[in-house]
């Protein structure tokens, strides 16, 4: 391992996507230290840069700088480089790059160019950034991307569908490019079988946590791990907090509810964290294996992500 990569902080180890897993992730902080493995289906290159959201918003939370309301990028920042990208008629101006987001872009596409990993990037700037006691760690420091075939327009990257196109055309199926030849790095691989617990944030099923298990390597060293597995269902009802998991369920078949979650995760998972206005599906959770615990898992404030936290750590 790079000495620039902090080791493993903590035993804690939660399998993150975006929006959905850093309000849990804040929660989180106040209760434990922990190693994220950060989806990277996500990742994208505009203007030359390479850009990879779930990795940047889980390190903008960490270090106390994410646009929270907004749920990406950095707060206060201003999209004055974009609009003029814009005037000198760039194209892909539809992805909104704030100015101080584009310096991590920058500096992580020239750390890459000069050789160092993905996973050497993320830590030399969630450093700098005064991320210390929590380590983020890409899920492969190969890029994977998620691909979401539509009926009306084919196939597009996730960013196409769901910022450019916002999630209109109808999803129909989901792969992840890359991810077979995909390696798992040696420092997720090292702080899975040292987990004492494994946490699947509440985050969308099909574009922050299946790319994940979908690298090479990955869900044989989850059902190898020791850990407790459990994850955070973010279904309530039939839809999620946040972003398309419910039309992207639906397109794989299952049924965008947490018991859905649950058949997707079930040979990966002890326990699944589901909202207590859907104990209905229990029982059919219960039947696949997998135990159910049934508590609050809307996080408005503060104190509801610390409150949710502390049940993914004692379920
Ligand atoms: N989401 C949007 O809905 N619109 C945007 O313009 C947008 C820009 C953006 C820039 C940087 C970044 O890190 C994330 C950004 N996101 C934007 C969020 C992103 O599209 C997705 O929510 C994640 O990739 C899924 O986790």
């Amino acid at each position: 391992m790079n000495a620039r990569v902090a080791e493993t902080s903590g035993r804690v180890v939660v399998l993150s996507g975006g929006t959905g897993s850093a309000k849990f992730l804040r929660g989180l902080q106040k209760v434990s230290s922990f190693t994220v493995v950060a989806n990277v289906g996500d990742n994208a290159w505009f203007h030359g840069l390479y850009v990879c959201p779930d990795i940047d918003t889980v390190t903008y939370t960490l270090a106390g700088i994410a646009d929270s309301q907004r749920g990406w990028g950095i707060k206060g920042d201003e999209f004055k480089a974009l609009g003029q990208l814009k005037l000198l008629g760039a194209k892909d101006t539809w992805f909104n790059i704030g100015d101080k987001d584009m310096a991590t872009h920058l500096l992580r596409t020239s750390l890459l160019r000069d050789g160092r990993s993905l996973t050497e990037a993320t830590s030399i700037i969630a450093r700098s950034l005064g991320v210390r006691r929590w380590t983020i760690l890409p899920s492969t420091d190969q890029h994977v991307e998620t691909r979401i075939m539509t009926a009306e327009m084919g196939e597009m990257h996730l960013q196409e569908f769901w910022v450019r196109e916002r999630g209109r055309p109808t999803p129909t199926g989901v792969r992840y490019m890359g991810s077979r030849r995909a390696r798992m790095t040696e420092e997720a691989a090292r702080s899975i079988a040292s987990a004492e617990r494994i946490v699947f944030a509440p985050a969308n099923p099909i574009t922050s946590i299946m790319p994940i298990l979908s690298i090479g390597g990955l869900r044989d060293a989850l059902h190898k791990a020791k850990a407790r597995k459990l994850a955070v269902s973010p279904m309530v009802g039939e839809g999620s907090f946040s972003g398309p998991a419910a039309g992207l369920m639906v397109a794989r078949g299952l049924k965008p509810t947490s018991e859905g979650v649950a058949r997707l995760y079930k040979d990966v998972v002890d326990a699944i964290i589901v909202d207590e206005s859907d104990r209905a599906q229990a029982d059919a959770i219960g039947k696949m294996g997998v135990s159910c615990r049934l508590t609050s898992t809307l996080m408005r404030t503060a104190g509801d992500e610390e409150r949710l936290a502390k049940v993914a750590m004692e379920a």
